[in-house]
């Protein structure tokens, strides 16, 4: 009779026993972890004396280069190193039998294939961008592209195996050399903290029509002529020119109702000028006397 009425008092107790020790035991683990929190705290904020490291200059060029498309209303976009042959060259306008392939000696993956579209290679330029954009997304488009890009060339000062590029492409109704103008003048006008003019030479691309060669007044003697400019007063920047109604077929847009310019210009070449290198090889040597000057 008794252990009927003690039994669940017994149990009560028991249950606040219980709960009491496990609320004990967390308040002794939080106030742990807490003591463990504060002592080993470090202020990553602190501004430490640089030891080492350090941010490329290519990458400071592609960082800025990017912000400043983005605040024209530019996408970034990056596509693969390794492309078909069908992208970096057929669908641009440029068959195998183009005499324009030997303007760019390509490192192939695969040339096995009779078919553009198996063989691969290392992208020899970032225009094959273009077209994947437009397939991928259609038009309008406006585009910039950096990205990675590979020739078999002697390498000398100007001149490496591997170097980067930013493509530009701009798809619109009504879309003319005026914007490209437009465009490139901001662009280098904002990247190198001074008004700097443009000026179009004819070129040639089989992806445009027309084709234009593009220099920029030369920032050290502002147009005198100088060394760096061999005289001229002006350096020579990139290859750009209205898309060709070729390429804009191929990627289903109809060039009677749409129409855009494309760039392409040597990210690479641009830092060494925003810097004042005047080696290329510099760049991926690995020189810790040289990469500790950014
Ligand atoms: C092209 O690659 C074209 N795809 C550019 C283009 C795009 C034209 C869109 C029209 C429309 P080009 O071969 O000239 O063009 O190369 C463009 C830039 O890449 C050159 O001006 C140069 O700055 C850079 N470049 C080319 N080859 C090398 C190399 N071996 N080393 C370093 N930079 C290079």
């Amino acid at each position: 009779m008794k252990k009927k009425t003690i039994g669940p008092e017994v149990q009560k107790v028991r249950e606040s026993l219980f709960a009491s020790f496990e609320e004990k035991k967390k308040e002794l683990e939080d106030s742990a972890l807490d003591e463990k929190l504060n002592s080993g705290w470090i202020d990553v904020t602190k501004n430490y004396p640089r030891t080492h490291g350090s941010i490329h200059p290519l990458s400071r060029v592609q960082k800025r280069v990017e912000e400043i498309f983005t605040s024209m209303g530019f996408e970034i976009y990056e596509g693969p190193e390794v492309e078909t042959e069908w992208r970096n060259f057929d669908a641009l306008n440029i068959p195998s039998t183009h005499p324009a392939r030997d303007m760019q000696d390509t490192f192939f993956i695969n040339s096995k294939n009779d078919d553009p579209h198996k063989n691969t290679v290392l992208r020899t330029h970032t225009s094959n961008n273009q077209i994947r954009r437009m397939m991928e997304g259609g038009v309008p488009v406006r585009v910039a592209v950096p990205g990675r890009c590979y020739r078999n060339e002697a390498i000398d000062a100007s001149h490496d195996a591997i170097f980067y590029q930013v493509e530009g492409l701009m798809v619109d109704k009504g879309i003319s050399l005026a914007h490209l103008k437009g465009t490139i003048q901001t662009m280098l006008s904002e990247l190198f903290e001074r008004e700097v003019t443009i000026r179009f030479r004819p070129g040639y691309f089989p992806f445009v029509e027309p084709g234009l060669e593009v220099d920029f007044s030369c920032l050290i003697c502002n147009g005198k002529g100088c060394k760096t400019c061999k005289n001229s007063g002006w350096i020579e920047f990139m290859g750009a020119g209205m898309v060709h109604p070729n390429v804009l077929r191929n990627c289903g847009v109809d060039p009677e109702e749409y129409s855009g310019f494309a760039f392409g210009f040597g990210l690479t070449r641009l830092a060494m000028m925003k810097y004042g290198i005047d080696d290329i090889r510099l760049l991926f040597s690995q020189k810790k006397e040289f990469l500790a000057q950014f």
